[in-house]
């Protein structure tokens, strides 16, 4: 799970990089055959080995390739080799990646529905967020994913957000004050940040480690897996558990991708993502927990926030300045609530 923290290379070294990458990238393109030959894809994702998203997309590559009888062969690329999360949605869109994990708040610049699942305390906990997700409206929400260019296969678990810091626990809104958080690009969360009194900063997943060792951001806000993973709990050891928001991540394809699979495929490829899914879910569980062993191990202390209508309230605001926009999405959500 060793993770390079993504210290900006070079100029010179990215360019390398990217000479690097460009065969690969030239070499799927136009990935799947059509023709009854073998479909390659490419599968970009910016967690590194051992996180259990990565082995779900893992055992999904295989799953799919075994069951094709090794027809559909899709390559997982971790740690964002082919580019940040933001980029690879781009090139899905071009046809020069075929598909991808991401998290929906990345989506959400892509999907303007898609911004709902960033609204804080949308999701009252784990059994609201599953019961949507599995409901009619949350079928109808994957195929809004159609109006980026995208096809969506499945649903993954990832927990809940919270708030870590390099000094400044966030253990109530105001804490907030004066500090400088990373959001994901796009996403609803620089809006939450600043109504309670902070400022934020977009900035892709990979530079947040080096954001917040030299001060440029005070910290950032993720799931146990992920501050793990990306050993960020060494430079904020501060993690305040708030839980402000529950992002699912999603397994998609680029649309003419998809169209040009036949039909007998594209049920293959629906039916092993979602059993996918449901593997996820059990690694995500397992996951977290040991996350909370490893943090422990490491002398990091978890605040509990037992308490969250404070950041309820001071964010009532965020809701109802969404109320145009995303208010039937979010209505549809809270109607889940089981
Ligand atoms: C993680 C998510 C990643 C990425 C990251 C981030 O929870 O799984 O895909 O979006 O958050 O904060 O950039």
């Amino acid at each position: 799970m060793k993770r390079d923290h993504g210290r900006r290379p070079a100029p010179g070294l990215r360019i390398a990089a990217l000479a690097a990458v460009l065969p690969l990238v030239l070499a799927g393109c136009g990935g799947s055959s059509g023709d009854g030959g073998t479909i390659s894809w490419r599968l970009a994702e910016t967690h590194p080995e051992g996180h259990p998203t990565v082995e779900a997309d893992q055992w999904f590559a295989d799953e799919l390739r075994e069951r094709s009888n090794g027809r559909i062969d899709v390559t997982v690329y971790t740690d964002a080799q082919l580019g940040e999360e933001r980029d690879v949605l781009e090139q899905i869109q071009l046809g020069s990646v075929e598909m991808t994990r991401t998290n929906a708040n990345l989506v959400a610049e892509f999907v303007p529905t898609w911004e709902a699942f960033g609204m804080p305390y949308i999701f009252d906990g784990p059994e609201h967020f599953w019961a949507f997700l599995e409901s009619e409206e949350g079928t109808a929400l994957m195929e809004d994913l159609s109006e980026g260019g995208f096809t969506g296969l499945a649903y993954y678990d990832s927990g809940a957000r919270s708030f870590y810091t390099t000094e400044q626990p966030v253990e109530e809104p105001s804490d907030l004050e004066g500090q400088n958080i990373r959001v994901q690009p796009g996403s609803l969360t620089a809006e939450a940040i600043e109504a309670m009194g902070g400022s934020a900063t977009a900035m892709d997943f990979s530079e947040v480690y080096s954001g917040m060792e030299t001060g440029v951001i005070d910290g950032a806000e993720n799931n146990l897996p992920s501050y793990v993973s990306t050993m960020h709990y060494e430079v904020a050891p501060e993690i305040a558990l708030n839980e402000h928001q529950r992002v699912p991540e999603v397994l998609l394809v680029g649309e003419s991708v998809w169209q040009s699979l036949s039909e007998e495929d594209r049920e293959l490829v629906r039916e092993v993502a979602a059993e996918s899914s449901q593997k996820q879910r059990e690694l995500w569980a397992e996951e977290t927990e040991r996350s909370r062993g490893v943090l422990e191990e490491n002398g990091v202390e978890i605040h509990e926030v037992e308490d969250k209508d404070p950041f309820r309230e001071a964010l009532a605001g965020v809701r109802e300045a969404h109320e145009d926009d995303l208010g039937e999405a979010l209505d549809a959500i809270e109607a889940a609530r089981p």
